[in-house]
């Protein structure tokens, strides 16, 4: 008997394998449930001529789909498919820069420079560390860029939050395996443990909606804050929004009461309109160590003022690339000369391992001003420091070689 279906569905059909939906409009790629199923077409990929010869189609340093260290990606915001324990999520927003603007590119610039470390090949490791963050079990994925709005920054700040509160919500991956070590139940306010996120920036301003994702879930933290800049200037203007800035963010959420009272800066070396400056910072909650006490205290007392500061509370870390001379890391907004080299911002990060992070992000990464991808290639290389920090426990020893540890200067 003929029904109106035994009528239509052929029909439709039809059109769809020809690339058309229902209405006839031409489909940019064929539907998933028609892409070619290799078993039933009784392809042997063995007997071609690529996979005979040469084996897999593995992506070089140079080729490939871009993620964050090739990666698994997924869009985790509306994909929820894959679990992990540390995310690597893109914040595209630039709009609240006071000089130069172009951080919206720093995702993709980021996850460019990163392409030659092969954390998915297992070619993570260095003599730095002693260890590659693909050794501990833990799911590592880039979830994508949070699609958020150039137009409004209102809404973005609220995408951002939403965005952040979303990959905080999701379950670990590793929480149901023996060797999985919890690194975030006992601070937080539920109980549960939760996943930790690497966020690339855009401008600084996206630390925000991101202290206020974490306040839910956390309550206050303290922040170690690596900058060229303070960051914590009171807001101006004479809209609320125009008062929410890459300078003025701290304060804000200071005043929010999102952070404790026991944050630190690292790297300061900015123009201030004088010592009112610092006095304001204090009640931030900050302490201030400046560029110059490397020289005059070395890296190994830096690395234990943070640490002496932060203690054992839960902790975020913001990195504005500015904090690195402009020499070495010239693709910012605001470039300050006279700065840290990226080696001395890789040791003080090796030496803050085992602190209680709940998070990270690095910032201000602007490509329209890169010479030779430089900035970039920095960025990922920090973002490669900053996973193995979430993950050892405590700062890896000095790598000895030909020396002895009386060798070591102290
Ligand atoms: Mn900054």
């Amino acid at each position: 008997m003929l029904t109106v279906w035994s009528v239509l569905v052929p029909i439709l059909s039809s059109l769809v394998v020809q690339g058309h939906n229902h209405r006839g409009i031409q489909e940019p790629f064929p539907p998933e449930n028609l892409i070619f199923d290799v078993n039933t077409q009784n392809i042997d990929l063995s007997k071609e001529p690529w996979t005979s010869k040469y084996g897999s189609q593995t992506d070089l340093g140079y080729s490939g789909p871009l993620s964050f260290s090739h990666f698994n990606y997924r869009k985790c915001l509306e994909d929820a498919s894959v679990p992990f324990d540390i995310g690597i999520i893109g914040f595209p927003f630039d709009t609240t820069t006071s000089y130069r603007p172009g951080a919206r590119f720093g995702p993709y610039a980021i996850r460019s420079g990163s392409r030659r470390q092969h954390l998915d090949t297992g070619r993570g490791y260095t003599l730095a560390w002693g260890s590659s963050p693909s050794d501990f079990g833990t799911s590592l994925l880039d979830c994508g860029d949070a699609p958020l709005t150039a137009y409004d920054n209102a809404k973005a700040i609220d995408q951002m939050e939403a965005a952040y509160s979303t990959l905080l919500s999701r379950p670990v991956f590793g929480g149901t395996s023996e060797s999985y070590k919890e690194k975030t139940r006992t601070f937080a306010l539920d109980g549960k443990e939760h996943p930790r996120i690497v966020t690339l920036g855009g401008d600084h301003t996206i630390v925000l909606p991101i202290l206020r994702a974490l306040n839910k879930v956390y309550g206050p933290v303290s922040v170690i804050h690596f900058d060229a800049h303070l960051d914590t200037w009171a807001p101006s203007g004479t809209t609320v929004q125009e008062g929410i800035t890459h300078g003025s963010f701290f304060a804000v959420a200071a005043a929010e009461g999102l952070m404790t009272n026991t944050s630190i800066h690292a790297g300061i070396r900015c123009k201030m309109t004088g010592i009112g400056d610092i006095e304001h910072d204090d009640t931030v909650g900050f302490q201030v160590i400046s560029t110059d006490d490397i020289d005059d205290y070395g890296i190994r007392k830096v690395i234990e003022k943070i640490r002496q500061r932060i203690g054992d509370k839960p902790v975020y870390l913001s990195l504005d690339i500015d904090v690195v001379d402009p020499g070495l890391a010239p693709a910012t907004g605001t470039p300050e000369v006279g700065g840290w080299t990226t080696r001395e911002v890789k040791r003080i990060l090796r030496g803050l391992s085992g602190l209680n992070f709940i998070g990270a992000d690095i910032v201000e990464v602007a490509p329209a001003y890169d010479s030779a991808d430089i900035t970039g290639i920095a960025a990922a290389d920090i973002v490669h420091d900053f996973l193995s920090m979430m993950l050892v426990d405590e700062p890896p020893k000095p790598h000895i070689g030909p020396f002895s540890e009386r060798d070591l200067l102290h």
